[in-house]
């Protein structure tokens, strides 16, 4: 029997297969392999006296650690205009992650109703990424969410108290799935979601995901820098135009990337991360990088 992980807790694993959701175990091996499956995982199952196993992990297209989920199409970097605040250099870490895993990052933004949506729109306007404005007054972006999930699997992500599975919730209102207040002392969530979870709809699938605190985006995934700019896609049409061919876009003389943000063809604060994320990374020798890209 065959099928994919919709949700992995306490060592439990529900896979949706065609005969219904199967409740089982990961064979040992997987332990020691030190490989872990997750929500996303095709897997193959065998049926044991004490019940279904997980026998194989189908090869991944792509894996993420946090939030832990397998062979996504998309990413929804879900940010809120306030409580909590956005964190523009959290998105472009995140966004650049998924770029680097051929993950199509769509940025969503909750919570216009309680501060302005302008300052980010405007921060990924002259990105390449979708940017998309929900408003539950009146519906404003959820079929643009609804076309992105139809024909793939998607997942949310953002930190906690953004808003996710309240989005999820508008978006398939029998989900029910649990939401949680804002703490008014520290103006972000409370992790109310516990695990990841796929759900199908639209034609899709998407996840809920457990949001994160701001620091953890740094152990989300690694890029080296040789790879970073790649991951910026608007930066495509200006590589191989610097006058040295390893530029790294950051001070040299005859560089194209710089030029196109002095003429305003560029974000300031997507350039700003992407120096940010070359200076966290420059030093890193090969042998010390975390095994964490897959
Ligand atoms: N005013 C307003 N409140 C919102 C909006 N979206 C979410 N909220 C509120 O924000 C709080 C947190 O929402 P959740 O959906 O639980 O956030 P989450 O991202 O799932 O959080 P975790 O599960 O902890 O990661 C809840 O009180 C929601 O009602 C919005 O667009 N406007
Ligand atoms: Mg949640
Ligand atoms: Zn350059």
């Amino acid at each position: 029997m065959n099928g994919y992980i919709i949700k992995g807790i306490g060592g439990f694993y529900y896979v949706k297969t065609t005969e219904g959701i199967v409740e089982c175990k990961a064979r040992g091996i997987f332990r020691k392999q030190k490989r872990t499956p997750v929500a996303g995982d095709e897997v193959i199952l065998s049926m044991e006296e004490g019940g279904a196993v997980i026998d194989e992990i189908a090869p991944r297209k792509n894996v993420f650690v946090r939030p832990p989920v397998a062979n996504l199409d998309v990413l929804f970097l879900v940010a809120s205009t306030t409580q909590p605040v956005p964190s523009t250099l959290v998105l472009d870490k995140l966004s650049a992650i998924a770029v680097d895993k051929g993950v199509q990052p769509v940025i969503v933004c909750t919570k216009g109703d309680l501060a302005e949506t302008e300052f980010l729109r405007k921060a990924y306007e002259k990105s390449t990424l979708p940017f998309i404005r929900i408003d539950y007054a009146t519906g404003e972006g959820l079929d643009e969410v609804k076309e992105w999930i139809n024909g793939r699997l998607c997942a949310f992500c953002g930190n906690s108290g953004v808003g996710k599975s309240t989005l999820l919730n508008a978006l398939l209102p029998e989900l029910g799935q649990q939401t949680g207040e804002i703490s008014q002392k520290l103006g972000r969530g409370r992790h109310t979601t516990r695990e990841v979870t796929i759900f199908e709809a639209f034609g899709g699938r998407v996840a809920d995901t457990p949001g994160f605190a701001s620091l953890e985006a740094n152990r989300a995934g690694f890029i080296p820098k040789e790879n970073l700019e790649l991951a910026f896609p608007e930066f495509k049409p200006y590589l191989g135009q610097c006058q040295f061919t390893s530029c790294s876009h950051r001070s040299e003389k005859g560089c194209a990337v710089r030029a196109a943000l002095k003429d305003g063809l560029l974000s300031q604060s997507r350039y700003d991360s992407y120096c940010a994320m070359y200076d966290e990374v420059k030093d890193i020798k090969e042998w010390e990088q975390p095994r964490i890209r897959g």
